[in-house]
């Protein structure tokens, strides 16, 4: 959703990737609210790269971001992937409506953010500053050790943590779900070979593809196709689990 209206939301995210803000794509999307991705829009909009650039310097918003995504939401200029949900989840229905429920459904997120840490930090150990082809061989061993002891230790907490509930948290959609959706769609992407015993969260996942809005959204354009640059890379040479 690119055009530039009387929109409530302002998404600010780097326009090439899914990266951390598509997190945040997601809960507008399923929400069907209309929203800017503004780095998306062409440069004579105001958009591009350019837009997170004079958000990050100060020179748009009320708050200085350490890094997107942010979401301009009326007065606030929220960062961090999982504060925004956690500011979106009630307003979009996406959210428990009891405090137990809230809590939990952050907890996920936030284990959901260390898992996409690590996933990020498998193809650059060293620095996100230095390319990948610098780090190449830190970043096989780093990754070996991902896919052998770190991410089999995240999908059973996360597949316990779901047990034979139909959703992550209480009885209906929320945020967690969704995000849970994406670090499987993520990780089929990264390493085909490197989900296993899980076939609870596959089903979850599944679910997720079948709503009617997640559905238009993944077919649209607005759904960047999974690439290199972001945060779950395909690289065969780190793909150790089809071994
Ligand atoms: N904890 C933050 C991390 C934000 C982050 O690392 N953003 C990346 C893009 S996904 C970035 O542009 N980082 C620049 C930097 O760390 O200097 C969140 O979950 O939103």
């Amino acid at each position: 959703m690119n055009r530039r209206r009387e929109e409530e939301y302002e998404l600010y995210y780097w326009p090439e990737i899914q990266g951390r803000g598509e997190f945040i794509r997601l809960a507008l999307e399923e929400a069907a609210v209309p929203y800017v991705d503004v780095a998306r829009l062409p440069e004579s909009e105001g958009g591009g790269a350019g837009a997170i650039t004079r958000l990050l310097n100060g020179e748009r918003g009320n708050s200085l971001p350490f890094a997107p995504p942010v979401l301009h939401a009326g007065a606030m200029w929220i960062a961090q992937t999982s504060l925004i949900l956690e500011t979106l989840g009630p307003r979009l229905g996406l959210a428990p409506a009891d405090e137990a429920g809230r809590v939990m459904c952050q907890q996920l997120q936030l284990t959901i953010a260390d898992l996409v840490a690590e996933v990020h930090d498998a193809h650059h150990p060293i620095a996100p500053s230095l390319y990948y082809e610098d780090q190449k061989d830190e970043a096989r061993r780093r990754t070996a050790s991902f896919l052998k002891e770190r991410l089999p230790k995240f999908l059973r907490y996360f597949e316990g943590a779901l047990g034979d509930k139909e959703w992550m948290v209480g009885s209906v959609l929320s945020y967690a779900d969704l995000s849970m959706f994406q670090v499987l769609a993520g990780l089929e992407y990264a390493f085909p070979h490197a989900i296993r015993d899980a076939a609870r969260l596959v089903a979850l996942g599944e679910r997720v593809t079948k709503r009617p809005n997640i559905a238009a959204y993944l077919g649209s354009k607005r759904r960047i196709p999974f690439n290199t640059k972001g945060i779950f890379r395909r690289y065969p040479e780190l793909d150790l689990a089809r071994r």
